[in-house]
């Protein structure tokens, strides 16, 4: 690799297929244990997305059915853990799929010798065990989630903790994302990012992204290209290769406008 040391992936929607299907279902198995009417069509977790953090997501939508504050501190927390409990159920059962292509960019990755990472908002009881059981989790040098970062992306700071306990820096550094809010926490850490869009993300204008498909790609099913500021790609696969070029059209970049 000419540029590229280091990837920083996020978890939902990107490495995983985790929300409509997963986590959407485990928030409505936990209002339904806990006697409460709510449940979530996927037409409404979709705007509830925006707001990222399951449990700042809660507050949100309780808020807006009128909720008042002391009753959501006292029911958010433990409607939250319940929720995560039975998500991590779903992720053990095979579950939450991981994205086509994934594996194989790891791979890649790894056979190149470019250290990996994850900056996530989700929480570490779900997020280690669906790593591991996907990927395998000694293969992420850092693993930053939510339990971290209290403030959520789109604030850069899940970013910035990667960064710090891997010692690398934004300049050799590609994220990899699959939202607004995902892209704008990277580029606010000054890391460059490819976004791979999904159903929920489709529309939206992932800004600062130089490079955006519909998904990782796969030889036999290529992704659609819908940016490539830099024309780094080499179709519709987003390979290791292509993120290495990225990296140092990222630095270029800098340079000319810093000389
Ligand atoms: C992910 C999130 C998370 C998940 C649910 O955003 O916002 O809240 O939806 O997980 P991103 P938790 O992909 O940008 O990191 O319930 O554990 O928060
Ligand atoms: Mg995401």
């Amino acid at each position: 690799m000419a540029a590229l040391r280091t990837v920083i992936f996020d978890v939902d929607g990107t490495l995983v297929d985790s929300e409509r299907d997963g986590h959407r279902v485990a928030f409505n198995q936990a209002f339904a244990e806990f006697g409460l009417p709510d449940r979530w069509d996927e037409e409404t977790y979709g705007r509830l997305l925006a707001m990222t953090g399951g449990q700042r997501r809660l507050h949100t939508y309780l808020s807006e059915r009128g909720v008042g504050t002391a009753e959501r501190d006292d029911l958010v927390p433990r409607l939250h853990a319940r929720k995560t409990e039975l998500f991590v159920a779903m992720a053990e059962a095979g579950e939450v799929p991981a994205r086509p292509g994934t594996l194989r960019l790891l791979d890649e990755l790894a056979a190149a010798g470019v250290t990996v990472a994850v900056a996530t908002t989700g929480t570490r009881a779900w997020v280690a065990p669906l790593l591991d059981r996907h990927f395998g989790l000694s293969r992420f040098a850092a693993v930053v989630t939510g339990d971290d970062c209290p403030r959520r992306k789109p604030e850069p700071d899940a970013y910035l903790a990667a960064l710090r306990a891997l010692g690398a820096e934004p300049g050799t550094t590609v994220a990899v994302e699959d939202s607004d809010n995902g892209v704008q926490a990277a580029r606010a850490a000054n890391v460059p990012v490819a976004a791979v869009s999904n159903d929920y993300t489709a529309t939206q204008e992932l800004d600062g992204a130089a490079v955006v498909l519909d998904g990782f790609g796969t030889p036999e099913r290529p992704a659609a290209v819908r940016r490539d500021t830099y024309g780094v790609l080499d179709g519709g696969v987003l390979t290791a290769a292509a993120l290495d070029r990225l990296s140092s059209a990222f630095r270029r970049s800098i340079s000319a406008a810093h000389p």
